[in-house]
């Protein structure tokens, strides 16, 4: 899983990078992307790595990706390449700006959080829009009969127009899956999924009710988060990071947070690999099936796949092995067709 970290200049996501990733770029701010990889945690790998004790223990992870705008290319907030890299995200953070700080004042000169969002949400409309409407007219002055596809394209290009026009994130609407798929090649932006991050300087700041109610009447995802404490935190070890967390109100850190709304919202679930070798969590979407949950791993699996071993984790939790868990009736043998669900412990038998 990939997420964006999208905001204006001096909002602080790259301390919100640095908050959810750990890594500290004190000398290395230059960089104009920061990529960096977080293991996704998961105490089913660690209760079944205490049982296989494999050689390799592997988490599922997701991706983070900070852009720096810095000021000369702030007219353009996300310029052609901050955008080509946005279209493989699954997810956008939005980040805004809650705190003061003289030295760095904010981007419109005093604390709007609102401001900042829905300029951000502006420009991303005016981004698919323009995306939407080149095609939409190069689809309606065709010189040649349209086919059925592309009727049905200028159809849903129709549509995606009217909701963009009307200020509209495409995100609030539900498509059908032809229409997704449409979404999906343009690679609209305000299609992904978003959570948006409140960035505070301490949890004790106050955060405008007027926008925190403007949010919960939009339905949308927010979290108030204190990047610039948990980017220090992080220097810390265990047990004074969690008695300093405490002291600051922080009841549970950033990382975790937008990691299972993420989760949540993009309908991720984790199935599991056991063995000698390594004991691994792979993620995918709700609703997958055993045969493209075997193509996750390897093509070859999917190719010549026969059967998928399955165990729920609780019932293995329950047996303790996967032998007890075949006496008990517990481990089946599943088809192609058969969906996976969160958790579940699965061999592919296959054929090459
Ligand atoms: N006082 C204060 N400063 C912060 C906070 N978060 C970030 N900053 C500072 O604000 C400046 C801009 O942050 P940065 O993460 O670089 O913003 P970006 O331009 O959005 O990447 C940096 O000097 C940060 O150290 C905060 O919560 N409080
Ligand atoms: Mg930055």
């Amino acid at each position: 899983m990939k997420i964006g970290i999208l905001g204006l200049s001096k909002s602080g996501k790259t301390t919100v990078f640095q908050s959810l990733t750990g890594l500290n770029l004190s000398n290395n701010l230059k960089e104009k992307f920061h990529i960096s990889s977080v293991k996704v945690p998961d105490s089913r790998i660690n209760f079944l790595s205490k049982i296989f004790n494999p050689k390799k223990r592997t988490f599922p992870t997701i991706d983070f990706l900070d852009y720096n705008n810095v000021v000369e290319r702030e007219e353009k907030l996300i310029d052609n390449e901050y955008f080509a890299k946005l279209k493989e995200c699954d997810g956008i953070l939005k980040v805004v700006r809650n705190f003061e700080n003289d030295i760095f004042p904010p981007h419109f000169g005093v604390i709007s959080p609102k401001r900042e969002l829905e300029e951000l949400d502006d420009h991303i409309i005016l981004t698919d829009l323009d995306i939407v409407e080149k095609r939409y007219e190069k689809l309606k002055n065709a010189k040649y009969k349209l086919s059925a596809n592309e009727l049905f394209e200028l159809k849903s290009l129709e549509k995606f127009k009217n909701i963009l026009s009307e200020g509209k994130h495409l995100n609030r609407f539900e498509f059908t899956q032809e229409e997704e798929k449409l979404i999906k090649n343009y690679s609209l932006i305000s299609a992904k999924k978003e959570i948006v991050l409140i960035n505070v300087s301490s949890m004790d700041e106050r955060v405008d009710e007027e926008f925190i109610n403007f949010l919960k009447d939009e339905r949308r995802d927010y979290f108030i988060v204190s990047a610039l404490n948990e980017k220090e935190l992080n220097e810390l070890d265990d047990e004074s990071k969690k008695e300093f967390a405490s002291d600051m109100k922080i009841e549970e850190f950033a990382i975790e947070k937008v990691i299972s709304r993420f989760y949540k919202i993009l309908n991720l679930i984790t199935f599991l690999t056991v063995g000698e070798d390594e004991v691994r969590g792979w993620t995918i979407k709700e609703n997958t099936t055993a045969l493209k949950a075997a193509g996750k791993i390897h093509t070859d699996f999917e190719r010549g796949f026969i059967k998928a071993q399955v165990v729920s984790f609780d019932d293995f939790q329950k047996y303790g092995s996967l032998k007890e868990c075949a006496k008990n009736g517990v481990l089946r043998l599943e088809g192609k067709d058969y969906i996976v669900k969160d958790g579940d412990i699965i061999e592919f038998k296959f054929n090459l």
